[in-house]
């Protein structure tokens, strides 16, 4: 793998098992081929969390070609990026909340990005109750263009924490987040919602929650998600 390669380079990968015609050299980097062709197919195989494997065919009548090698790849960091532009997924990892409940019920920050519409993230009520602003902040397991963001209340009876008045921001490091790229407030229901705004480019997230649909101080999430291009 050479120095420099970012998904920029190749932003068509194929998925596992599939087949894609692209522009060699733009896999010049990492595909250890002394000769290039311009027409090839790259089919993309065992992709896992640390490697990226993949078979090559090129035009039979190329004399450019040559044999196709093995393919050798790459940081796991690197890896695990192809691997999600490969399947087109971006996964979702909490690196901060300014309060969660762990004692008087599971509501870690990181139910909010579970998968599980029946977890979430709650504001610690039992031994203390902090008040507004909640925030937590998200990475993203690659950067990626967003245009908005989706967020589900919790689903079950209660209506405690679920989000009225937020501010929505967005970064490239995590820590200087600018100004919200959205403001809103969301109407008082157990309804998933979609925010949207212009396209950024981020690998950071943060949703800042203002106010509480009765007012309470508390701030919930079930799931928070990303609307990507
Ligand atoms: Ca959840």
């Amino acid at each position: 793998m050479s120095e420099g390669f970012t998904l920029d380079d190749c932003p068509m990968l194929p998925v596992n098992g599939e087949t894609m015609k692209s522009d060699m050299t733009k896999f010049k980097g990492f595909i250890p081929m002394k000769k290039l062709s311009s027409n090839f197919l790259l089919k993309a195989i065992a992709i896992t969390a640390t490697s990226f494997g993949f078979a090559l065919t090129v035009p039979a009548a190329d004399t450019n070609s040559v044999a196709p090698e093995a393919g050798t790849m790459m940081t796991n960091s690197v890896a695990a990026e192809i691997k999600s532009a490969a399947t087109n997924k971006l996964t979702l990892k909490v690196v901060k909340v300014d309060s969660e409940e762990t004692a008087g019920e599971d509501g870690k920050g990181t139910n909010a990005v579970d998968g599980n519409s029946a977890t979430f993230w709650h504001t610690q009520w039992q031994e203390a109750s902090p008040s507004h602003p909640h925030e937590i902040i998200i990475e993203l397991s690659a950067p990626a263009a967003i245009k908005g963001f989706t967020y589900l209340p919790r689903q079950d009876d209660m209506e405690n924490g679920t989000i009225k008045d937020y501010e929505f921001y967005v970064s490239d490091d995590g820590k200087d987040f600018g100004q919200p790229v959205k403001k809103g407030t969301f109407e008082n229901n157990k309804e998933k919602k979609t925010a949207t705004f212009d396209p950024k480019k981020c690998r950071f997230i943060k949703l800042k929650a203002l106010s509480e649909v009765n007012d309470g101080v508390w701030t919930s999430a079930a799931e928070i998600g990303v609307v990507t291009e």
